[in-house]
């Protein structure tokens, strides 16, 4: 199937994130997990330290490669020459705003096309912003991220 984007901010990236990823990597020839700036929100990690952590989580996956990009998707997309991008979607709430931004993407570049992949039962409710509020407060995260990003939350919150 080529080449997929899977776009996204991932601060910190989840298992929800890595379960789309490894699923993404079944379907396509070449996963690019690229790493974006989402302007309405305020960012725990920095572009550099979200890359790697998503370098060292996804290690094991051979048609996986990881990418940033400080400006608009569908810009990437063209240098790339790849028309596919991948989304994961959990709820109607997520819909909404994905639907709102395929439909942007289309129009600033009609080739592209936007796949999503509805979300494992066990991941429907994570995010990158809940996890960081439970770490923020004591609570335990382990079932929600791998244990490097565990790890560098826990440092960033003691
Ligand atoms: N299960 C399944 N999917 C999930 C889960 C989960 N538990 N958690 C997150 N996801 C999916 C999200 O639905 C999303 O598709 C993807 O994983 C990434 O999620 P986030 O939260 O890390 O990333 P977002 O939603 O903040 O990413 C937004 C972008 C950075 C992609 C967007 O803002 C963007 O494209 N920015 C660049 C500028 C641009 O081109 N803007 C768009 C113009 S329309």
């Amino acid at each position: 199937m080529g080449k997929a984007i899977y776009p996204g901010s991932f601060d910190p990236i989840t298992n929800g994130h890595l379960d789309i990823i490894e699923r993404a990597a079944k379907i396509f020839d070449e996963v690019i997990v690229v790493v974006l700036p989402n302007v309405s929100k305020n960012n725990l990690f920095t572009l550099e330290e979200r890359v790697n952590l998503i370098k060292t989580v996804t290690k094991k996956f051979s048609n996986v490669s990881i990418d940033s990009y400080s400006g608009l998707l569908v810009d990437y997309a063209n240098k790339n020459n790849i028309t596919n991008i991948v989304k994961g979607l959990r709820a109607v709430s997520d819909f909404e705003y994905e639907f709102q931004m395929a439909l942007m993407n289309k129009k600033l570049n009609p080739e592209v096309e936007t796949v999503f992949l509805m979300t494992s039962n066990n991941n429907s409710y994570l995010s990158s912003s809940i996890v960081k509020e439970v770490v923020k407060y004591g609570g335990c995260i382990s079932d929600l991220v791998p244990p490097e990003v565990e790890k560098e939350m826990i440092k960033r919150y003691t």
